[in-house]
């Protein structure tokens, strides 16, 4: 792995901490485009008063210097301002080891990881474990995921995302727009079909009136990709395994569907496979080396390599399970039956999803793009995108100039 990163940070704790190693020196970065993505992440109808409280952007504490990476671990730290209301319960001096704690949760929420939690890291007090699963920690990843969009940027790759169904409302499949993000992002449920997006609202609001939550799924596009991303020689350098392994870490994320996805077991290969087409004349410069398909079922990747064409993947999101209408539980002080813990939450947070699986996807390929290009400086790097662009087109003119072979003992 040539991109690491790692977050740190309880939901109330005093803030969030990404680290990000692996990023070429002299990468172009602002702290604006990093909070672009921070608060595309809080938006969203759905949501709960925390995002009213919260106005995420980030500190840079390493790593960047007049505006460029340095090469060197890059660390950022998103304050939580909530900490203010938080820091008698929060604080590593509030309380005694073993004593009581304040805010103490109890009554272990089904569908989050309070009760695995407790009995696995030996905790009285469900707070200690769900802290840290809370979805609030994608703050960081979003933050870490920024950066390797900057990177992609400068080859030409863009990532987008938008909501294609929520609470069981499905939208219209239409044509991606070239700025897949803009046109999303002006739905308040990120949602490219308005009719649709209009009835996931009013599920929404449902949904609140009976103290419920809701799922959904989003997909992510990546456009402008190099081809041969990836590899097919080791079953963890398979870019669709690195994708889907990523993108399931996200809490509540319970499957991930590249291209066609689950369809493409129902159909026959003639209505799976993209059949393959010359592409563009100037082989040197096409990024696909000269080739395209008619049609992408396969969402960009074959035999665990990016083909060129749009990646395309999706993500489904199971409901939130804290619920204002609680599920049944036990109490962990008594034994006895008891209601789940009710806190305050968010009724979805689908469209959130899709920014989140934007920053995942940006990690791995640009993990894969300094695995295949590596480079100590963006100029080096980018030397190696451009001399292997040129000499997968040359292969073709080479293929093309060479004596006539045999001819071919077909079958
Ligand atoms: C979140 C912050 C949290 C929740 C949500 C995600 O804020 P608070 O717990 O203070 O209301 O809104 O967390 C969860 C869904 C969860 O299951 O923990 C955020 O910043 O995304």
């Amino acid at each position: 792995m040539r991109l690491r990163f790692t977050t740190a940070g309880e939901s109330h704790g005093k803030g969030l901490v990404a680290v990000v190693e692996g990023l070429p020196a002299g990468l172009p970065v602002s702290a604006e485009a990093v909070n672009r993505d921070l608060a595309r992440r809080m938006q969203g109808y759905g949501r709960g008063a925390r995002m009213k409280i919260e106005r995420d952007a980030i500190e840079w504490i390493a790593g960047v210097r007049a505006g460029e990476t340095l090469g060197s671990p890059v660390a950022m730290l998103v304050p939580n301002r909530d900490w203010a209301n938080w820091e008698d319960v929060m604080a590593p001096e509030a309380g005694a080891p073993g004593g009581p704690r304040r805010r103490r949760v109890a009554r272990p929420r089904p569908g989050h990881a309070d009760l695995v939690g407790v009995l696995k890291y030996d905790r009285l007090d469900a707070r200690d474990i769900l802290e840290r699963a809370s979805a609030r920690e994608t703050t960081a990843r979003v933050a870490a995921g920024a950066l390797a969009r900057r990177l992609l940027e400068e080859f030409g790759v863009r990532i987008g995302s938008h909501v294609v169904s929520l609470g069981g409302v499905h939208a219209g499949r239409g044509e991606v727009p070239a700025d897949l993000n803009a046109a999303a992002d002006r739905s308040e449920v990120r949602c490219l079909d308005p009719d649709a997006a209009a009835e996931m609202v009013r599920r929404i609001d449902a949904a609140k009136a009976a103290g419920d939550t809701l799922g959904g799924e989003v997909e992510v596009v990546a456009t402008g990709l190099v081809l041969g991303l990836g590899s097919h020689v080791s079953w963890d350098r398979k870019l669709d395994g690195r994708l889907a392994g990523s993108l399931m870490s996200i809490p509540a994320v319970k499957g991930v569907e590249i291209g066609l996805g689950f369809e493409a077991a129902r159909r026959p290969g003639s209505a799976v496979h993209d059949a393959i087409e010359p592409g563009a004349d100037d082989r040197s410069r096409d990024p696909r080396a000269g080739f395209r398909r008619r049609s992408n079922n396969a969402g960009g990747l074959e035999g665990g390599m990016t083909t060129g064409e749009p990646l395309v993947v999706r993500v489904a999101m199971k409901p939130i399970s804290t619920l204002m209408s609680p599920l049944p539980t036990v109490d962990l002080r008594t034994g006895a039956p008891a209601a789940a813990q009710s806190e305050r939450s968010d009724v979805t947070a689908v469209p959130a999803v899709g920014v989140i699986a934007e920053a995942l996807t940006a990690l791995v390929l640009a993990d894969a793009m300094l695995e295949k290009f590596a480079g100590d400086s963006l100029g080096e790097m980018r030397r190696n995108v451009e001399g292997y662009i040129a000499a997968a087109g040359a292969r073709w003119e080479a293929e093309r100039d060479a004596p006539p072979e045999a001819a071919p003992a077909d079958g």
